[in-house]
């Protein structure tokens, strides 16, 4: 008939997760699966009332009422508030960290399982009003040999993670992942209600030709910073870094996986640790770019080997293109030196 045959064979991302426990040999007992599943169910209820609220406004500040004269929640609350109850009730966790919450859960009796959960639920709603695209970020340890799940079960480097990932949620529902064999991305197919293997074993390019950071902040810019975007904006050869700042996470890292280049969110004189968190913003986001292939520094050292103090400490962030991230490092060791 000429016409293109659907294609068949489309991979969910339960499917592409079960094939990965081939790779995890004995490791899989379906636990993570079950786990990423009840992830995968939070994504799509998130998805939903992120579109609704720009369609009934179901944004703005908790104490409120919406449209229907309910007393309604802030979208990041109502998120965080499905999170852990999907999590807890998958009965795989042990520890959930959300940013929403000053302290960590403890998952106990018959729903506790092996794994601790680390994630915003909703970064960068204050961006929802105006349509900017906003995500979830989450990140997975499991619990160490001797644990029955407590707070040192997640104040743990982000290189002994088992997997991260984020929900980007815009004009489609796209859900980028890794664990710890590369990094998918999926999209949701809202009339199945699954999300669907779109982006196979995402690579970032060696370098791009983009830069991403507020540059708001420069009168605060430390000086390595400073003098690495002067290189790239009026380089000796070649042509100026295009600039693209969304102010969203989720977003910029989005664009800096798929197109290359770099996102900085750097510490400085206003911000002695910058403003990003390490636990479940910096390290699920290094995981993911180093996963594809990139690099993901504090400009003084690998962000994966930070060990926390707190749940909710804040670190530096460059991460992206090898080569670009490289470049940031060199002025930081430059200035290393001239103490
Ligand atoms: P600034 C959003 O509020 C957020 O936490 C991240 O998603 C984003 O990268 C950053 O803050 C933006 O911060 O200071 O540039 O507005």
């Amino acid at each position: 008939s000429g016409e293109e045959a659907p294609n068949t064979d489309i991979i969910t991302l339960t499917r592409h997760v079960l094939n990965d426990q081939f790779h995890l040999g004995s490791l899989a007992t379906g636990d993570l699966t079950l786990l990423l599943t009840a992830i995968q169910t939070t994504s799509k209820f998130i998805a939903t009332n992120v579109r609704k609220a720009r369609l009934i406004n179901l944004v703005g500040l908790a104490g409120e009422t919406n449209v229907q004269g309910e007393e309604q929640k802030k979208l990041d609350v109502l998120s965080n508030d499905i999170m852990v109850s999907q999590l807890r009730a998958s009965g795989k966790t042990a520890v959930l960290v959300s940013e929403e919450l000053e302290d960590a859960i403890i998952v106990e009796g018959r729903y506790k399982g092996k794994y601790c959960v680390v994630f915003d639920p909703l970064d960068g709603s204050s961006n929802i009003d105006a349509g900017v695209n906003i995500g979830t970020i989450f990140g997975i340890y499991h619990i160490q040999p001797d644990s029955k799940g407590e707070l040192s079960d997640v104040l743990r480097p982000g290189s002994q993670m088992v997997a991260a990932g984020y929900v980007m949620y815009g004009s489609s529902c796209n859900l980028v992942m890794s664990t710890g064999h590369g990094v998918n991305g999926y999209t949701l197919d809202a009339s199945l209600g699954e999300f669907i293997l779109t982006h196979p074993d995402i690579r970032i390019p060696s370098r791009g030709k983009i830069y991403s950071i507020n540059e708001g902040n420069a009168a605060y810019y430390y000086e390595p910073v400073t003098k690495y975007l002067n290189s790239i904006k009026f380089p000796a050869t070649g042509k100026p870094y295009s600039a693209r700042y969304i102010g969203s996470m989720v977003a910029d890292v989005h664009r800096t996986l798929l197109y290359g280049g770099i996102f900085c969110y750097p510490d400085d004189k206003k911000s002695k640790s910058g403003k990003l968190r390490l636990l479940y913003e910096a390290f699920p986001m290094a995981y993911l770019t180093e996963q594809a292939g990139g690099v993901a520094t504090t400009g003084r050292m690998r962000i994966l080997d930070i060990v926390p103090k707190g749940i909710h400490e804040r670190c530096p962030v460059f991460l992206g293109s090898k080569e670009d991230v490289q470049d940031v490092v060199k002025f930081y060791q430059a200035e290393a030196k001239e103490v």
